[in-house]
């Protein structure tokens, strides 16, 4: 049995459900609590996710990393449309830093919410950790700057939507570098819909067609 570590919300986790569904495989989610993450360390050793466990006890650590392992395990489909895996590894890298950080920043409100829904020690937890990472105060600056976080989101993405209004996929067929977009683009559908996407039509639709995906090849 495959195990993903994951919080239901983070867009690595996002790419890496997606693609276990890509490939067919049966899996069982572990939502991690934001504040309590013994067991996570337990197996893993740290305390980020995704993190993809097996039976052997072997754990893997990192969405690229995971990635490769279960497309060298099981290569049927494929992330890697040949001759065009050197593209799709580094348009995804460009997605999981860049392009994440910006989407991130223009989803704060939203993340906020989620948290507050889940009780004020996972808030202030999160909270915590994010200004760590960026100073103090970095949560209030997002909600202040947050209409020219969403103008940077779409300046960033209106090239993509461009590009999606010609093919379905961002490279002719399907493969990495979609997982890894659509995993980013999940934090902006926090809300219930792609809120940023409005005049983003063929971003919207590619975020529809890959969420629907894993349906659409059963039937
Ligand atoms: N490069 C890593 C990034 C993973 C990552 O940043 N995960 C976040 C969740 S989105 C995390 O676990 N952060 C720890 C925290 O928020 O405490 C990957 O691709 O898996």
């Amino acid at each position: 049995m495959i195990r993903l570590y994951q919080f239901r919300i983070s867009p690595f986790c996002a790419k890496i459900r997606k693609i276990l569904e890509f490939k067919g495989l049966e899996y069982e989610a572990i939502e991690v609590d934001y504040v309590e993450r013994k067991e996570l360390a337990i197996v893993s050793g740290q305390i980020t996710v995704p993190v993809l466990t097996f039976d052997d006890g072997r754990a893997l650590v990192d969405s690229e990393r995971i990635a490769l392992a279960l497309e060298e395990a099981y290569p049927e489909p494929t992330l890697f449309p040949p001759t065009w895996r050197g593209l799709h590894l580094a348009l995804a890298r460009y997605f999981d830093t860049e392009l994440g950080e910006v989407l991130f920043r223009a989803a704060v409100p939203e993340i906020l919410a989620y948290y507050r829904r889940r009780g004020p020690d996972q808030v202030a937890f999160w909270r915590l950790i994010r200004e760590r990472k960026y100073g103090t105060g970095f949560i209030e600056q997002m909600i202040r700057e947050h209409s020219a976080n969403c103008s940077r989101a779409r300046e960033l993405l209106a090239p993509l939507d461009e590009s999606l209004g010609h093919r379905p996929f961002l490279l002719g067929r399907i493969g990495y570098a979609d997982f890894a977009l659509y995993g980013q683009l999940s934090y902006l559908a926090l809300g219930s819909h792609l809120a940023i996407a409005t005049d983003l039509p063929n971003i919207r639709a590619f975020f529809e067609r890959v969420d629907r995906m894993s349906s659409a090849l059963e039937t």
